[in-house]
């Protein structure tokens, strides 16, 4: 066995954890006050090709593979979880569909202008009754001619309100739904009858945006059928492919965010005198950083093994992307409640990046398939 980053990676990483210093996180508290990230910070990202990261080199991206995706997400979470989630939907849920199992002409005609960050894509699953149950979506297709007319109402809907293009998944089929009676659909925020709705106002996250999608006789050409006619009835397949490559990244987050969690609580417990020394000389305090620490370590390596295998094999690796997506996100939220103990006071103020930590992690639970629904993910993977 060799746990040994290959050096091309870790100039990779070093080049990703410098952009992180210098250019993300001296603005992170003003993309939070102003709730947007300025446009020359996104044009810095599409620079250094953030948005293509996982889009292939054949299609205009940088074509890494899932480790190397995770050493990045890993830096890019050290700072305002907005910045990775901005390019996230590109690089995952919002292109993957198309990467997986779109034609090539879809490739062609889309990938690269999601890749360059020119076009933002985002994913259209999630409706108001149909969260954790994916199959139960509601938004209908049908065929009229030679285009599809596409009804009904997405939300949640991860840069829905700047997407220039939505995978959307729509029922074609209502007898059949998972088993061949959702179809997923390339749809450009231009096609007649597609609006952005409410803009949603959450708790954390500040400086990105989630939103309502909003279908009223939205016209989508035939060809727009991700994979082509042989994909109609397909696209739940495509969705749960896409989620299970996005667990693995999310997981790679959670353990950037942790460590930077890490790393401010070690520097505050030195500094901070109570009881005439720093805190950190007290067996409270260490014992909880040693236990951040402790759970940073396994939850890293869990998260390096289960890339490295997706990458051996080529294909999903659905109970690890799972485990990862759960340990990890679980791991985050014990180390940001930590940190917040940690910092006593300081950590419930505004002043310190503590809280919106605190706030971003909350959602890991919940967003791209919550803790419930790994749990489920893992049990039927081991029934089988
Ligand atoms: N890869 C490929 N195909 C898969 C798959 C995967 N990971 N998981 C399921 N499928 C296939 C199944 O094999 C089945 O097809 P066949 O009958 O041809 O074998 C079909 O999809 C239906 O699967 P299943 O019976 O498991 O569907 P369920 O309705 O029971 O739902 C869960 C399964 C709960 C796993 C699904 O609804 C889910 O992932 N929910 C969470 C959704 C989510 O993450 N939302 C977050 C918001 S989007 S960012």
């Amino acid at each position: 066995m060799d746990f040994t980053i290959p050096e091309n990676l870790r100039m990779m990483q070093e080049t990703i954890r410098r952009f992180v210093q210098r250019d993300l996180e001296p603005i992170s508290r003003q993309v939070e006050d102003e709730d947007r990230i300025p446009e020359a910070t996104v044009q810095k990202m599409r620079d250094l090709g953030l948005f293509g990261l996982a889009i292939p080199a054949s299609y205009g991206g940088l074509g890494l593979g899932v480790l190397s995706e995770c050493l990045v997400y890993e830096e890019l979470s050290k700072t305002n979880a907005c910045f990775r989630s901005r390019i996230g939907t590109n690089n995952g849920i919002g292109s993957q569909g198309i990467v997986i199992d779109g034609t090539e002409e879809q490739r062609q005609k889309y990938l690269p202008r999601l890749a360059s960050g020119e076009w933002t894509a985002c994913f259209a699953l999630t409706e108001p009754e149909a969260g954790s149950d994916a199959a139960a979506i509601r938004t209908r297709a049908e065929l009229r001619g030679d285009h599809w007319v596409l009804n009904g109402k997405k939300h949640f809907i991860t840069n829905g309100d700047i997407a220039d293009v939505a995978t959307v998944f729509a029922v074609t089929d209502p007898e059949k739904r998972a088993r061949g009676g959702i179809t997923a659909f390339i749809v450009e925020r231009t096609f007649p009858g597609y609006s952005v709705g409410t803009i949603e106002r959450k708790m954390g996250l500040r400086g990105n945006h989630t939103a309502e999608l909003v279908f009223e006789d939205c016209i989508v050409p035939r060809e727009n059928v991700i994979g082509g006619e042989a994909m109609i009835g397909q696209g739940f397949k495509t969705a749960m492919k896409v989620l299970d490559r996005g667990r693995l990244t999310m997981g790679a987050s959670a353990v950037g965010t942790a460590q930077k969690l890490l790393e401010l609580s070690l520097d505050y417990a030195g500094q901070r005198v109570q009881f005439g020394r720093p805190i950190a000389q007290f067996q409270a305090i260490q014992f909880m950083l040693a236990d951040m620490a402790t759970q940073i370590y396994a939850a890293r390596q869990m998260v390096h093994h289960a890339a490295w295998l997706r990458d051996q094999r080529g294909t999903a690796v659905v109970k690890e992307a799972a485990m990862v997506k759960l340990f990890c996100t679980e791991m985050v939220n014990r180390v940001a409640d930590m940190a917040v103990q940690i910092h006593g006071g300081m950590g419930y103020m505004k002043d310190y990046p503590i809280e919106r930590f605190y706030r971003d992690v909350r959602l890991t639970r919940i967003y791209e398939g919550t803790s419930e629904i790994q749990r489920l993910v893992i049990a039927r993977e081991l029934l089988k």
